[in-house]
């Protein structure tokens, strides 16, 4: 696919580069949009018969992690599949090629590889929500040219538990992830209250995505209607940037490049970040329920 330079990119460029995200239509075509919903009907399914996370990724950890408290097979609340584009030839079409691909170029320049790909979930009563915090300190990079694209698998809306960022946070501090010698996974409760009411909701048609910084602050609230919101969200880096940790999301995926070439340079910027922990839990919900309210 491809874009052409057109105002509107360049707007969308400016509001990426200002804000640290930017939503677009379209992101998915019609096609890719049916067929990744096909697949995850189908594990939605498949989850009504777990009563247990299921399945497994390359380190050994169940790909399929179900909400502990309120699953059940009446009300599944599948809430997070991990690297689905190794299973799933609808999410590596996605992976390979898209929209807001074409727009990721125009951020990072022509060499784009991917870096993660994963499902968010929030079917209705699941209680599934995300605590605040950037996405960098779990993924270090030696330079900060990462994007975390958000495809909308659903219609977004503000009552189904929308993406909430925090505009202009991509140039702010990194928040630690640590507290009291835990990896929690989110900011502290001070930095949360200090930024939760300057958070705007990210909401759309499925198709859309929006574009998000790793270093922006971002959360999202409990799904509260009767619609589900399914997020398919792929980050992708510049492909000089060489990863300083390794990937909470390992795939045999991982780094492959998804636009123009391969150079085999490492860029790097100066900044400090505490190093992340490597995840023990299914996922990084599980990292965040070990913070106590
Ligand atoms: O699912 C969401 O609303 C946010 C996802 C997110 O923040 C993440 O997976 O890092």
């Amino acid at each position: 696919m491809s874009i052409e330079k057109s105002t509107t990119t360049q707007q969308q460029v400016e509001q990426f580069q200002r804000d640290g995200f930017v939503v677009i239509e379209n992101a998915l075509s019609d096609s890719q949009l049916s067929l990744v919903k096909k697949d995850l009907s189908k594990w939605v399914e498949e989850s009504k018969h777990h009563t247990q996370p299921f399945g497994q990724i390359m380190d050994g950890r169940p790909r399929f992690d179900i909400e502990p408290i309120t699953h059940t097979s009446e009300k599944p609340a599948l809430r997070r599949i991990t690297s689905p584009a190794e299973i799933s030839d609808a999410c590596l079409d996605v992976v390979k090629d898209n929209h807001a691909l074409d727009l990721v170029t125009q951020f990072f320049g022509p060499n784009i590889k991917h870096w993660t790909n994963k499902i968010n979930l929030k079917l209705p009563s699941s209680g599934t929500e995300v605590k605040f915090h950037q996405d960098f300190p779990f993924e270090p990079h030696s330079n900060e040219d990462i994007v975390t694209v958000l495809f909308f698998l659903d219609d977004v809306t503000l009552e189904n538990g929308p993406l909430e960022v925090v505009p202009g946070t991509h140039k702010g501090p990194l928040h630690t992830l640590w507290h009291n010698g835990v990896f929690t996974g989110a900011v502290s409760p001070d930095v949360e209250a200090q930024n939760k009411s300057k958070a705007v909701s990210c909401f759309g048609k499925a198709g859309s995505a929006c574009l998000m910084h790793s270093k922006l602050l971002h959360g999202s609230a409990a799904n509260n209607s009767d619609l589900a919101r399914c997020l398919y969200i792929v980050s992708y880096s510049a492909e000089d940037a060489i990863s300083l940790a390794p990937n909470p999301l390992p795939s045999e995926l991982d780094g492959m490049n998804v636009r123009g070439e391969q150079t085999g340079n490492v860029r790097c910027t100066s900044y400090s970040v505490e190093l992340p922990e490597y995840p023990k839990e299914v996922s990084f919900f599980g990292q965040q329920d070990k913070i106590k309210n």
